[in-house]
């Protein structure tokens, strides 16, 4: 007994340190698989074969990915040449039929009578794909000794977009500094960069825009297209490509001409230079995204040109050289009074077939703005002659910061299974993502990303998951988001199933929970101003309306709801028509639009036989108990987490329990100031006056 102590003391003292679980490892963790399990594990993945092709720097990373996850999950493996003994797994780079240039194809085969796994793809980035399915096949604890399985990404640009500055602050960034450490590089590149690259090119992430789309003139200067380029040398072996924001009027500001009017030739010219000097540096540089006549930013309009002269002019700039120009929809304007729900359409219908073939849309899931809960964007099914891309947001600027937990793949899935209806029934909005309904091939489906400089990348644990669903949506836009979650969850923390099926539970309604206890019934934007942290439902006056909460609740004595039916804005007829007459018609619309569409007395009749006042102060409730709910699953959970995991996400959620009861308590204030009606049975009184929740200032609200 002494002597074992002795011995382990001493291999304690050998061993390296073991480092703390923080989240750093994301969903790459490789840890060990149970004695147990271990077994047909091991025996599949004993030994790696030299590589069927010639060793790329893609084929080294897909490699040394596999050596790394194997060695964690079932021992080192050797090497071993395919055929010589069972358990060789072969990587392989040949035409296969019936794959796209990225997709893999993991079998099991016979070679000369001993079992082979082969990770087969026509390019080698499709096997670094295929490596990173098989360990997640391991980490997952799925079967892999009968293994036939083919998969190709649907949707061509898988990409994340940054909206960091060049002083490493992140828009709407609630994780730490920008990753991208622009000051030191191209010097040094920070080794975080490779573990950012592999955690993307696990989940399929094919290009990144490394800048906001509020974006500085500056990014396009030498200097940092050199830093750029350091980023796209690092990334390149990941199958990631880099794409900066471009701001519209960078020809005066760094060109020195007096205009950016994209009809005037000498503007013209300076793009097609510029874009000529990146390629020099980049030479899969993949392109622009441009955020213009938005929100104050610059563009064609400025000089009574149209999204179209802009857009193509920087098409044609990047064209020659493979490069794309995706550009952005969020529009809405100071000149037009016009619901803002409905500008995006408005502006962009009309120009349908008339963007370069290298030019993409990019659309935000809603009409209004990366809310809990929004109805798709009209404009999804309503330009089949563009290439027209989904923009979610990852970081959840408008749903509790980091600090709340919301799984993000529900608010997805509802979004790409909505039914556009633009070809009859079935045309939903991952058709038009992926090209399918209108045969469109140059498909793009980009996230906002939640990535900074926190040890754990995304700001929380649970945070981590949204990037993750992203990324796997952007494969597949038609997979099953509690699959993801489940994946997701075993990766993370454990395969347990005493932990898996609460926890994913707990993820798959927590979505639901926050429109509950911020925006329930179809209600939108009632965040604080401009830092969007917390209840705000009485912001009112200041720049324009539309970014202030009593113009999308419009709360009135009469009631409360904005009305886009016909009566109304008539935002609805930017649907097809059974969509829009849908939505437009209290008998059809689901309650969960209800006030997005429609402007309803306090007394109306809920499905559920309670009047509106009551039903909404009910909602908000219930969306506070999800997250007790949660609180008391995630407290049981203590056996199967790692400590400090275990005790972040417990601050959090009380982080969030307290702010979900504000958020319940200020609202019902404010709004029970309109409705003058009493609280339903049961339900408390708000601890404090509207007045002293109106008075609550946070200036240090971080994001901005
Ligand atoms: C809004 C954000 C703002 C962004 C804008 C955009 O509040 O910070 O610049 O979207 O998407 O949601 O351009």
């Amino acid at each position: 007994m002494r002597l074992l102590a002795i011995a382990l003391g001493l291999a304690l003292l050998v061993a390296p340190a073991a480092r703390a679980e923080d989240g750093y490892d994301l969903w790459l963790r490789y840890k060990p698989v149970e004695a147990a399990a271990k077994g047909p594990y091991a025996a599949r993945a004993a030994a790696i074969a030299p590589a069927r092709a010639a060793e790329t720097p893609t084929l080294k990373v897909a490699r040394a990915e596999l050596e790394r996850g194997l060695t964690g999950l079932v021992g080192k493996p050797i090497r071993a040449a395919a055929g010589s003994r069972d358990g060789v797994i072969q990587l392989s780079v040949a035409p296969q039929a019936g794959l796209s240039d990225e997709g893999y194809r993991i079998r099991t085969e016979a070679v000369n009578g001993k079992t082979t796994t082969v990770i087969a793809a026509s390019k080698d980035i499709g096997v670094l794909y295929g490596v990173f399915r098989y360990l997640e096949l391991i980490q997952t604890r799925q079967p892999v000794d009968k293994l036939d399985i083919a998969s190709s990404p649907k949707v061509k640009l898988r990409m994340l977009n940054h909206w960091d500055n060049l002083n490493r602050t992140v828009e709407r960034g609630y994780s730490g500094q920008s990753i991208f450490d622009w000051w030191r590089l191209p010097g040094h590149v920070d080794p975080r960069m490779v573990d950012y690259a592999r955690a993307n090119a696990s989940i399929g992430i094919n290009g990144t825009v490394l800048n906001n789309v509020n974006a500085k003139a500056d990014s396009l200067t030498p200097p940092f297209i050199a830093k750029a380029a350091a980023l796209a040398d690092t990334f390149r072996p990941y199958g990631i490509k880099v794409y900066l924001s471009a701001r519209f009027s960078a020809p005066i500001e760094i060109g020195g001409l007096k205009t950016a009017d994209p009809l005037d030739p000498a503007v013209a010219a300076f793009w097609k230079a510029k874009a000529d000097e990146i390629y020099k540096t980049i030479p899969d540089f993949g392109g622009f995204l441009v955020k213009a006549n938005s929100e104050g930013q610059p563009g064609p309009q400025d000089y009574g040109r149209t999204h179209v002269d802009g857009a193509n002019m920087l098409a044609d700039a990047v064209g020659p050289h493979g490069g794309v120009v995706i550009w952005r929809a969020f529009v809405y304007s100071h000149e037009q009074p016009d619901d803002r729900a409905k500008q995006g359409y408005s502006e962009f219908k009309p120009f349908d077939g008339q963007f370069r073939d290298n030019v993409v849309i990019q659309v935000k899931n809603g009409a209004i703005d990366f809310q809990p809960r929004e109805p798709f964007h009209p404009l999804f099914g309503a330009m089949p002659k563009s290439n027209l891309g989904m923009e979610f947001q990852i970081t959840k600027e408008y749903l509790g910061f980091s600090t709340h937990l919301v799984y993000l793949g529900p608010l997805y899935e509802e979004t790409l299974r909505s039914d556009t209806q633009a070809h009859g029934k079935g045309s939903t909005v991952a058709k038009v993502v992926d090209g399918s309904l209108d045969g469109r091939k140059l498909t793009v489906m980009a996230g906002v990303a939640n990535i900074g400089t926190d040890r754990n990348w995304s700001g929380s644990q649970f945070d981590q998951a949204n990037w993750y669903v992203f990324g796997r949506l952007a494969w597949d836009p038609e997979a099953d988001t509690r699959a993801i979650a489940a994946d997701w969850a075993k990766m993370t923390f454990t395969n347990d199933p005493r932990f898996v099926k609460p926890v994913v539970d707990m993820m798959m309604g927590s979505r639901e929970a926050a429109v509950d206890y911020m925006t329930p019934l179809g209600l939108h934007h009632q965040m604080g101003r401009s830092h969007h942290y917390g209840p705000g439902p009485w912001v009112a006056g200041g720049e324009r309306a539309d970014w202030t909460s009593v113009y999308y609740a419009k709360a009135g004595p009469d009631g409360l709801g904005f009305d886009r039916t016909p009566s109304g804005s008539n935002a609805t007829a930017q649907y097809a028509p059974a969509v829009g007459a849908c939505y437009a018609d209290l008998k059809c619309v689901d309650e969960k639009d209800l006030l997005w569409f429609h402007h309803l007395s306090w007394d109306y009749r809920l499905k559920s036989g309670d009047t509106l006042w009551n039903g909404l102060v009910k909602r908000y409730g219930q969306g506070v108990k999800y997250v007790d709910g949660m609180e008391t699953t995630w407290a049981a959970m203590a056996p199967y987490v790692d400590a400090p995991r275990h005790a972040e996400v417990t601050d959090y959620l009380k982080i969030q329990r307290d702010e979900a009861q504000w958020w319940r308590d200020a609202s019902v204030a404010w709004f029970g100031s309109f409705s003058k009606r009493p609280l339903p049975p049961g339900e408390k009184a708000p601890p404090k006056t509207l007045q002293e929740y109106e008075a609550m200032t946070f200036p240090w609200a971080p994001g901005i």
